[in-house]
């Protein structure tokens, strides 16, 4: 019993090793718009990461997106997957890769606070808190 506590211990440390989630946020949405961009920067740590999606109690449904220019409009398109090296930062932020997170089952404001969870390809998740701002920190 000891050695398999020790076990699950050691592996959630590992888990929680490879990806960190720093300076997370949300951006407030104007009234009756419940689609919310969210940004943080990420750093894998002694190994590779590969987020291949993200997902929140308070949202319908998250995906991870990029903004592009096309004929001098800009677009987003959602991104299968996100990988970090090892040791490297990964950047969502105003302008670029983002995560696009749907239909948000209460009203969010300045302050709130949203669980959201990272999957990685191994199947384990990861969990940061986002915090609602008006605007970038
Ligand atoms: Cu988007």
């Amino acid at each position: 019993m000891v050695v398999l506590l020790t076990g699950l211990l050691f592996g959630a440390v590992a888990w929680a090793q490879d990806l960190r989630v720093r300076d997370a946020w949300i951006r407030e949405a104007p009234p009756g718009v419940r689609t919310h961009a969210g940004y943080a920067t990420l750093e894998a740590g002694g190994a590779a990461v590969r987020v291949v999606g993200v997902r929140g109690p308070d949202f319908s449904s998250a995906e991870i997106h990029e903004m592009t220019t096309q004929d001098g409009v800009m677009r987003m398109r959602a991104l299968p997957r996100i990988e970090i090296a090892a040791g490297a930062r990964h950047n969502l932020a105003p302008g670029g890769e983002h995560l696009m997170l749907f239909n948000a089952r209460r009203r969010l404001r300045e302050g709130d606070q949203c669980g959201i969870e990272f999957v990685l390809d191994d199947g384990s998740t990861v969990s940061a808190v986002f915090v609602v701002r008006r605007a970038a920190p």
